[in-house]
């Protein structure tokens, strides 16, 4: 990677104090004398922003101006977390920022976290993106985000006093956002239903309904680079401001109905994860964002020109689907070249195959997007038109290649009933990969087993990664400081790698001490957070055992809260002496979709079970479990850095990467976790005995499907596991009621699909090991550094480098 250092000190930290008091005074409209740290916030981000406006503009005359092809991002989701800290870090004005502040009246501190944390994404795959725009950035490629700027967010989660989760809408525009610049000149019309006529043998779209795009431009600063790119979130908004007629008849709520549609498009974020949606609405945010972003980017790269050469389009830039969802772009891109730009089908299809490439982020065949036929006729009639002939030449291309009938149906695109995102996807464009290494070789080996036969070079793999900028800079100071020292350089933060230089100083007891007091103090600072955020008293003289992402059953949240209520009986029977009991801390975190009823109960039952044991004398100093409410990306960064115990424990072959595992080995904790996603090479890569592996493998698992799983064997083998699970039924943790798990608890007995119940023998057997290492703390963070030491290949500049090489074949601006 070419370095281009950063501007020396673009300002002083006087200038910046006058930068910040001339927004107060101008924009604001308040004194300094009258501000508010919100309003700091506010001025402060409106100064940096001025800051990288001319490395903006420069980059985006570079990237059109200049040979780089350049990479659209095209998501659903960019859960992008607060953007003041991470774009002073980029604009090179941290030091400045905290004197400015300072002379100001304030704590840089306070001023940080004014800041309301956008959440528009579920979870890894929202992050991924985020992580993805700043390493592009950051190796200076020239790359557009685009995406949707939801009204809401991802909601926000709190319990009631019966553990339950309650989802509360995040209206995070309430606040003045002073990151977003809507720009209403550079909109798009975006159309939909109506029907396809013919006017001199040409096929016309006659749309019932269109709404106007407006892009909201984010910047996205690269770390050192001096570049800046964009990231563009499209927000919905009528052209008919009112029906006229309705307000004539003075029927006012009606006459706002058209505009009540139109926004409703952008209005919230569905909060799903891993699972399909299958809502007309969630189709119509699909294609209102992508449809927006390719004409979009059609004005950007051909501006003025009526009559572009589109046959160029794929040199200028490549569009990454972030999995199924922007899937509609392909059939929108073909219906853009041949209805608005007169291109014959054959040169449309060449444009487009080479224009997209697909990243799938799943193993689990239902949550592959496949949208009814008839819902896509009715919505982009048009679009399901080219739909049906790009099956109809596909099915030919495969005939003609000698594939079986029965191979063909079942790898149709257009069943007649319904079409499936993800094989369009894998046929319309250039290349498709899986997440991790393990996750790419099942793609082929399962989910995507027809099209690899078929096209086996179009399946690569690029291996998740995650920016060490905001996960180790931002949330891990100490960490950081303490790197650079070992290092001699602080240039690991764009080149991660370099932090193999660790592994020789886990031989030296100091530095290994040095690296167990960062720690410390972060589960210090962890104890104040969890003070001020929950009113929570935690003993940092305990092990603090984190399980954070989102809740499904694939993850196991289930095996770990089983292993607990083990563990706690354990010390309530006596059955380990008081000697023998290893102090923990267990915290998770994680949002259940709305309607996923048995994640909602497992919340549940995580509250009640925190709040027996963590009301219990006999087990007090010993063992508490905490439900973080509202898990985000602002807890990541303080509880990360405060785990020495990481749990990545989904049943093997189903969590396709994981990205979580990777945050938590960059800041020095310990794994338990499965041979799935990535865990396999963090494991690799840390060494086998820096990790703590534990149950079934994915053939394992297949076997055991093939003979027939009985999950209730499992619970009369092991006496723990069946006395935790009775624990639960008794009603131990609903007061005497035992109804209030007897879903739940049915489940694991008759079906448990992934298969808790046969892992957990090994699971809890694991606890013994674990616990051995941490009772010798000089052992224990030997591993840790190793795990930081060994982690650098998880950079998503690494991955971003990947994608450039295998994908995209494009890299930085001259
Ligand atoms: N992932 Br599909 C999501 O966060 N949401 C989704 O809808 C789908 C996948 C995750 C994977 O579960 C996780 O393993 C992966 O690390 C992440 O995407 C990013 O690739």
């Amino acid at each position: 990677m070419t370095e281009i250092t950063a501007p020396k000190s673009p300002v002083t930290a006087d200038q910046f104090a006058d930068e910040i008091r001339e927004q107060l005074k101008y924009t604001q409209n308040v004194t300094p004398e009258q501000a508010t740290a919100a309003d700091v916030y506010v001025a402060a981000s409106k100064a940096v922003r001025n800051h990288l406006a001319d490395a903006w503009f420069k980059t985006q005359a570079d990237t059109v101006n200049g040979n780089t092809k350049a990479v659209g991002y095209f998501s659903a989701e960019f859960l992008m977390g607060k953007q003041l800290e991470n774009a002073l870090l980029n604009a090179g004005l941290t030091d400045q920022f905290d004197s400015a502040v300072e002379a100001l009246g304030f704590q840089p501190k306070d001023i940080i976290d004014a800041e309301y944390e956008p959440g528009l994404g579920n979870g890894g795959l929202g992050r991924l993106a985020a992580c993805f725009i700043d390493s592009l950035a950051s190796l200076g490629v020239p790359a557009f985000g685009y995406g949707i700027q939801y009204k809401y967010g991802i909601f926000k989660q709190t319990f009631d006093e019966n553990g339950k989760q309650v989802e509360t809408p995040d209206y995070w525009l309430n606040n003045e956002e002073p990151w977003g610049h809507i720009d209403y000149n550079r909109d798009q019309k975006v159309s939909f239903g109506g029907e396809v006529v013919e006017e001199n043998g040409k096929k016309v779209w006659k749309p019932a309904w269109s709404v106007r795009a407006v892009p909201v431009d984010y910047l996205v600063p690269g770390y050192k680079s001096q570049r800046v790119n964009t990231l563009r979130l499209w927000t919905a908004k009528s052209y008919d401001e009112f029906d006229l007629l309705a307000f004539n008849r003075s029927e006012y709520m009606d006459a706002v109905k058209p505009q009540v549609k139109a926004e409703n498009i952008s209005k919230i974020l569905y909060p799903e994860d891993s699972t399909k949606v299958g809502k007309e609405l969630r189709l119509e945010q699909q294609y209102f964002f992508v449809s927006a972003s390719l004409h979009d980017a059609i004005r950007v790269f051909y501006p003025g020109q009526d009559k572009p050469d589109l046959t160029t389009f794929p040199n200028k830039i490549t569009f990454q689907l972030n999995d199924t969802h922007p899937v509609i772009g392909i059939p929108e891109l073909m219906r853009i070249l041949i209805d608005e730009y007169d291109y014959d089908w054959d040169t449309a299809w060449d444009i487009t195959v080479k224009t997209f490439n697909y990243t799938c982020h799943t193993l689990l065949p239902e949550a592959l997007e496949v949208w009814p036929a008839s819902l896509i006729g009715e919505l982009l009639p048009r679009h399901l038109e080219i739909i049906e002939k790009i099956n109809e030449q596909f099915e030919d291309e495969l005939k003609g290649k000698g594939v079986a009938d029965e191979t063909i149906e079942r790898m149709r695109i257009y069943t007649g009933d319904s079409v499936r995102m993800a094989y369009l996807a894998t046929y319309g464009g250039s290349h498709v990969n899986g997440v991790a290494a393990l996750h790419s070789q099942l793609l082929k080996d399962m989910t995507l087993k027809d099209f690899s036969d078929v096209y086996p070079s179009k399946f690569t793999n690029v291996t998740n990664g995650v920016t060490p900028r905001r996960f180790v800079k931002l949330a891990n100071p100490g960490l950081s400081d303490l790197i650079t020292e070992g290092l001699g350089t602080d240039k690991w933060l764009s080149d991660l790698e370099l932090l193999e230089g660790l592994a020789p100083l886990a031989k030296d007891d100091e530095f290994v001490k040095k690296f167990a007091a960062v720690k410390a103090a972060n589960k210090h600072a962890f104890v104040g957070f969890a003070k001020d955020h929950y009113g929570l008293d935690i003993d940092e003289n305990t092990m603090f055992n984190t399980m954070v992402k989102r809740l499904h059953e694939y993850k196991r949240q289930s095996l770990k809260i089983l292993a607990v209520i083990s563990k706690y009986a354990a010390i309530k029977n006596g059955t380990v002496s008081a000697d023998d009991i290893l102090p923990r801390t267990v915290f998770f975190g994680a949002k259940a979709a709305p309607g996923y009823y048995l994640a909602k109960m497992t919340i549940q039952l995580i509250n009640n079970v925190s709040k027996v044991v963590n009301n219990d004398p006999d087990v007090k100093g010993k063992l508490a479990v905490h439900m973080l409410p509202n898990y985000n990306i602002e807890m990541a960064q303080n509880l990360i850095p405060a785990t020495e115990l990481d749990e990545q424990i989904s049943q093997a072959g189903k969590e396709a990467s994981g990205t979580g595992n990777m945050k938590f080995a960059l800041n020095g904790a310990l794994t338990v976790g499965t041979l799935d996603g990535a865990n396999v090479e963090i494991r690799e890569r840390v060494g086998a005995e820096n990790f703590f592996l534990f149950g079934m493998t994915v053939d394992e698992v297949e076997k055991l499907y093939a003979d027939g799983y009985d999950p209730a064997k499992y619970y009369e083998a092991d006496p723990r596991l069946k006395q935790a699970i009775d624990l639960v039924a008794n009603g131990t943790f609903s007061n005497g009621d035992r109804n209030a798990y007897a879903p739940l608890v049915a489940d694991w007995l008759t079906k448990d699909w992934f298969m808790t119940l046969a892992d957990f023998s090994a699971y809890a057997d694991i606890q013994a090991e674990i616990e051995k290492l941490y009772r010798d703390p000089l052992e224990w963070n030997r591993k840790a550094l190793l795990n930081v030491a060994n982690s650098g290949f998880f950079s998503s500049d690494r991955s971003i480098e990947d994608y450039l090489e295998r994908i995209w074949h494009t890299g930085p601006l001259a």
